[in-house]
């Protein structure tokens, strides 16, 4: 398999993390986004919403969007399993996982604060400002939802999932933002859980074949 990414990705930064998890070998093609790359052939011939990431499956197939990629590799590699075997404890990990990837990613992704600051004309004080309140608002209540559940060293119960996929890369992206994470205890130990996990070390943008300082 292909994976078409970037390190400061945080959708790629969750399929990373999923491939890891499930000892998925690929190889890694780097998309350099900030540059434009995604919008210029050949990626832009290839990916029909311009987007990291894209997995190429053996056959040639590819396949778009995070969370449709990981469930895929979820039904294909089902161990070890990042959704629940139950159906509330599947509604329980897309709940938490779709508060990221649905409710903050979309918020403040590089298109949209690039039109910001482009079409809308804010400074970056007030882009920051704008990334700062929809990470926060959304960690909220991704902490209200994990407070409602019974403990657990992870986000759902003692593995980690795919709310942990989604849950990391959006705070590492908050911390390139100084983003406040006080008080918010669940989701905090969760994210300490997983680092202490090498498929998250190693997967993290620094660790990236195109990662910059
Ligand atoms: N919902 C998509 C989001 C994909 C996405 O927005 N990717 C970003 C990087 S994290 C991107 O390619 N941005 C390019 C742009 O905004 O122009 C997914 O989960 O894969």
């Amino acid at each position: 398999m292909k994976l078409y990414n970037y390190f400061r990705s945080s959708a790629s930064y969750r399929v990373r993390i999923a491939l890891a998890l499930k000892g998925l070998p690929y190889e890694y093609e780097a998309v350099h986004i900030a540059k434009g790359d995604h919008k210029r052939p050949p990626f832009s011939e290839m990916s029909t919403d311009m987007l990291v990431p894209l997995l190429e499956l053996d056959d040639g197939t590819r396949l778009s969007q995070s969370m449709a990629i990981i469930e895929y590799l979820d039904e294909v590699q089902p161990q070890p399993r990042l959704l629940p075997a139950d159906a509330l404890g599947r509604a329980r990990v897309r709940g938490l996982a779709e508060t990221v990837a649905c409710e903050i990613h979309p918020l403040n992704n590089l298109r949209v604060l690039k039109y910001l600051v482009r079409e809308l004309k804010l400074d970056d004080e007030a882009k920051n400002t704008w990334y700062r309140h929809w990470v926060r608002e959304g960690l909220e209540a991704f902490e209200r939802q994990l407070a409602r559940l019974p403990a657990s060293a992870y986000c759902y119960g003692d593995t980690p999932t795919l709310a942990d996929c989604c849950l990391v890369p959006q705070i590492f992206n908050g911390q390139r933002f100084n983003c406040d994470f006080s008080g918010l205890e669940r989701t905090m130990r969760a994210f300490e859980s997983c680092m202490k996990l090498e498929a998250f070390q190693a997967t993290q943008p620094s660790r990236c074949p195109d990662a910059e300082a």
